[in-house]
């Protein structure tokens, strides 16, 4: 049984909203002064009182457009299927800068919501994205994505998962291929991440599977790539959860001190 819109949803919004501007993003590079209010009225107005199975992308051009910020230069990080180490990396806009860390993600990131015709609002029951076509988080989250990709610029970064266990670590029906790459525009390079666990297994890498599909797309497109399958920085922060791993053997520190 799928949950309703996240209660007090309102609040979380707003409040976020101000704890972003004053004080995760006081400064440069993500600083920006929109109003509050305002991107909430936005928000709120693009599927209240709607049947949520029907919220079309552009609902939400208003919200997007007094949202968007300019993402600083080698920064931009897109992720399809590793939303944590990907996260984990970024470190909220300090290396790297998702969409999540940008204010269009940022207010509604793991938020649940959708229309009802009554109320505005429904608190009870959502539909999910498999349920319908046009569903109001997912057409906001296509919206946001498409935006994010178009405010990138120089290097960007893109990290799989080659050991994904319900899809390929690329594949042409995730938001990043339908919505993100078909956006980028002042682009040099794609840097893809491939990441494994650390107990495996190693599906997929840069020389095969649909890692070169992704290849294709990009060299089709116009743009360049790197691939680097597992970079020592990424298996340094799988390490940090577990040391004790074959893989996290590093030379000891200590010996060294003798
Ligand atoms: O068809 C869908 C769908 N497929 C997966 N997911 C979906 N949600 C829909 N509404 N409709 C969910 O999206 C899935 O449960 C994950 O929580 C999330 C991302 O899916 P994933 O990991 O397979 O990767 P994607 O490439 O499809 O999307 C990630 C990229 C990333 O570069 C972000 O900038 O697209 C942006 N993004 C998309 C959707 C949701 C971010 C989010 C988000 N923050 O929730």
């Amino acid at each position: 049984n799928n949950p309703g819109t996240t209660l007090h949803l309102k609040e979380i919004f707003i409040g976020r909203c101000w704890d972003y501007k004053e004080i995760k993003h006081k400064e440069f590079p993500l600083r920006t002064d929109v109003n509050c209010n305002d991107l909430w009225n936005d928000f709120y107005k693009a599927f209240s009182y709607q049947a949520p199975c029907d919220v079309a992308m552009e609902h939400y051009k208003e919200y997007i457009d007094l949202a968007s910020q300019n993402v600083p230069e080698n920064k931009g990080m897109f992720w399809s299927g590793t939303y944590d180490i990907a996260h984990e990396y970024a470190e909220a806009g300090k290396r790297f800068v998702t969409l999540e860390d940008t204010m269009i993600g940022f207010l509604a990131n793991s938020l649940i919501w959708c229309g009802s015709g009554s109320t505005g609002a429904n608190f009870t029951r959502c539909p999910s994205w498999t349920d319908c076509p046009l569903e109001s988080s997912e057409s906001f989250w296509a919206s946001a994505s498409r935006e994010f990709a178009s405010s990138v610029n120089g290097d960007v970064y893109l990290m799989l998962d080659g050991s994904r266990k319900d899809k390929p670590a690329y594949s042409k029906d995730s938001f990043f291929s339908k919505y993100e790459l078909p956006a980028l525009e002042n682009v040099n390079k794609i840097v893809i991440i491939v990441k494994h666990n650390l107990d495996g297994p190693i599906k997929e890498t840069c020389s095969n599977g649909s890692i070169i599909d992704l290849q294709e797309d990009i060299l089709n497109r116009g743009f360049v790539f790197n691939c680097l399958d597992d970079p020592a920085a990424i298996i340094h922060l799988l390490c940090a959860d577990d040391p004790e791993a074959r893989e996290c053997k590093m030379v000891n520190r200590n010996e060294s001190y003798n």
